[in-house]
């Protein structure tokens, strides 16, 4: 079964390491969230893409999901002593990622290129695409003003009150080629559990772009939440929200604070027009009646990730829901 998965963070890597465990390596195609990108000190900096890839790679910190296992700091305590920016916490494994990143974007190099060649450096069988190869930002607009994203998620510990986002670019940002044939190829599309609001929806956003959606073909205008133009593609969103809690990072506060109570029920709604089946744990079994109300297919199962066993599982309920249900 081919799969397309689209990913932001910590979550979303762990499901596409879940997918990656039972798939076939040219059977799984991961879309990655690139609206967390900025430009910090001299490096550009591509969070979601270096999580997804250290997690597929087996390279990823267990504990924090993001960065690199047994990492050294040696470089940011040295910056630290000269007085430097260390609220980014740059690990010496991961600064080499950062620095010929930008090495070879000053060159000239496109971001899906350089991923490609990382993916091949880190022994990545799997393809990992960034959503697009032109500059997409996040702007989180908050009570004490527009941030940008890594500053109101790290500098800020996402303390202030979110009231809107925005994504600078994204009228201009086309979807990196190779990712309209592997959607159009695919069986189905699986939403890993990642924020809807800051690393699945830049995502769409950039699917949805006028001169995607107005020229594809019918299962591209599909997922893109178009009315159907034919066969209607599979599309499966695995919820980020367990008993009202993100599992990691600020999506519950985010719906709170957007006037939206935190639940399975809601990132249902989020995706409503886009997904035929929604995935969600067992404690919030009592919203499957509401869900099911949005006209998508439903599977309750464990839905917590907290090691490579129950990443597998999940991903097996998944492509089972995928393959026998939807
Ligand atoms: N998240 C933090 O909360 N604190 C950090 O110091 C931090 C450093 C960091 C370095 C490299 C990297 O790839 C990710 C890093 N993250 C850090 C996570 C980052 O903020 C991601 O955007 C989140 O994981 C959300 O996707």
């Amino acid at each position: 079964m081919k799969i397309v998965a689209l990913a932001g963070g910590v979550g979303g890597a762990k499901l596409a390491q879940g997918l990656a465990q039972i798939l076939p390596s040219e059977d799984l195609t991961v879309i990655v969230n690139t609206g967390d990108d900025f430009e910090h000190v001299p490096l550009y900096i591509s969070p979601d893409l270096d999580t997804v890839c250290y997690t597929l790679a087996g390279l990823a910190n267990p504990e924090t999901g993001w960065g690199r296992v047994n990492e050294t700091w040696n470089a940011i305590a040295n910056i630290e002593r000269l007085g430097g920016q260390t609220w980014f916490r740059v690990g010496d494994q991961d600064l080499a990622t950062h620095i010929e990143r930008t090495r070879r974007m000053k060159a000239g190099q496109s971001l899906s290129q350089i991923t490609r060649d990382f993916c091949k450096a880190w022994g990545i069988h799997q393809v990992v695409i960034p959503m697009s190869d032109n500059p997409v930002r996040t702007i989180v607009e908050t009570d004490q003003g527009e941030l940008a994203f890594q500053e109101y998620f790290v500098h800020r510990r996402c303390e202030p009150r979110v009231k809107g986002f925005r994504f600078d670019g994204i009228e201009s940002a086309k979807p990196e080629p190779g990712i309209l044939n592997a959607i159009k190829e695919a069986d189905a599309i699986v939403i890993c559990p990642s924020n809807p609001w800051v690393s699945i929806d830049p995502i769409l956003k950039v699917l949805s772009a006028p001169l995607v959606s107005s020229r594809h073909s019918p299962q591209i205008q599909r997922i893109l939440g178009e009315k159907d133009g034919g066969e209607a593609k599979k599309v499966v969103a695995v919820s980020p929200i367990i008993g009202g809690q993100a599992v990691k990072g600020p999506a519950a506060k985010m719906y709170r604070e957007l006037g939206i109570a935190p639940s399975a029920f809601a990132v249902a709604k989020h995706y409503q027009n886009l997904i035929t089946g929604f995935v969600f744990d067992e404690v919030d079994a009592k919203f499957e009646p509401d869900i099911q109300g949005l006209n998508m297919r439903t599977l309750i199962t464990k839905t917590l990730m907290e090691n490579s066993d129950n990443r597998r599982r999940l991903a097996e309920d998944v492509l089972h829901f995928i393959g026998n249900q939807l």
